[in-house]
């Protein structure tokens, strides 16, 4: 474990809830922080790059999905001290040194997921490349807890990498309740609803459905070279899962909404977070949805027909509701 010298004391309460992780705060910084720039780099489209590192292969680390360590393949995750507002880090590559050439995937060389260990706080954002390797973005943490970053990339001659690193941030824990199973969910006046249903070991359609005011969304805007972007992570471990979507805009038959179809394939059973982002009118959103993995797929109703009142529990899902904490 690193020196966590801000962490006295917040440890303490912290150590009987998290019992499995360990914590890092700001670490201690080792290089002079370069001054930040903004690369567009090179916009090669990496669309195809659609298979995660893991997942393939002889290698015992293949079958582990994405995001579960910190360390794989030679490259490290390495959180790096930087000021209350920013969050900092880098990737060392086999030869001990930052990485600094990566390649473009999804419009971006670097997305940085963060989540709460209870799967709140998502946040999805694109880190500035200083020279010396080290990534800087205004930091996503928002607020105190026990918090996961993933950092999806590509480096430049290696495989596409998900590493996640533990960051925690001090103050009065809050743990939220994982939300229920549901297939409608509301963000920034946008209800979006969910038909399919992941399935353990094999690919299954996802189709999400945006309207606002009762109306299908028809001009969603492209966001990272797709009309949606969907991150799922599993409850229990934050199995992470950057899921691809079934087309692209400018194939002639992606449609800008208000339907935003993705192909998905979950490691097991259980229960598991979606985040969805989409933008329309010049703003990402987020929709989230708890999803239970291994129950049949939900019937294919047109969202017209969906009761707005509220997050209805998808059929069958009963069993696999927050709180029984089996995975
Ligand atoms: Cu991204």
């Amino acid at each position: 474990m690193r020196t966590g010298t801000r962490l006295v004391g917040f440890a303490v309460g912290l150590a009987s809830i998290f019992g499995a992780t360990y914590g890092i705060g700001r670490v201690v910084d080792r290089t002079p922080v370069a001054e930040s720039r903004h690369d567009g780099g090179t916009e090669s489209r990496h669309d195809s790059a659609a298979v995660p590192a893991t997942g393939e292969g002889g290698d015992p680390a293949d079958r582990i999905p994405g995001g579960l360590l910190v360390s794989d393949r030679g490259y490290t995750l390495d959180p790096v001290d930087a000021p209350a507002d920013e969050f900092a880090f880098r990737v060392t590559g086999p030869d001990g040194q930052p990485v600094t050439q990566y390649d473009v995937a999804h419009d971006k060389r670097m997305h940085l997921i963060v989540v709460r260990r209870d799967l709140s706080g998502f946040r999805h954002v694109h880190p500035d490349l200083a020279p010396d390797g080290t990534w800087r973005v205004g930091t996503p943490l928002a607020g105190p807890g026990q918090w996961r970053a993933f950092a999806d990339f590509a480096p430049t001659g290696g495989e596409p990498l998900t590493l996640g690193v533990d960051v925690t941030v001090p103050g009065e824990l809050t743990e939220r309740q994982l939300p229920t199973p549901a297939t409608s969910t509301t963000v920034d006046g946008y209800t979006v609803t969910l038909t399919g249903s992941p399935q353990p070991g094999r690919t299954a359609p996802l189709t999400f459905t945006v309207s606002r005011d009762g109306r299908p969304v028809t001009d969603l805007e492209p966001y990272l070279g797709a009309y949606g972007h969907l991150v799922a992570l599993r409850r229990g471990d934050l199995a992470y899962l950057h899921v691809h979507p079934d087309g692209t805009p400018g194939d002639g038959r992606t449609r800008p909404g208000p339907a935003v179809g993705f192909l998905a394939e979950v490691p097991s059973a259980g229960s598991y977070r979606l985040y969805l982002d989409f933008q329309h009118g010049g703003t990402v959103h987020t929709a989230e949805f708890t999803v239970v993995a291994g129950t049949p797929p939900t019937a294919a109703t047109p969202p017209t027909g969906t009761n707005p009142s509220g997050p209805a529990p998808s059929g069958g899902a009963e069993h696999g509701t927050p709180g029984h904490g089996h995975n």
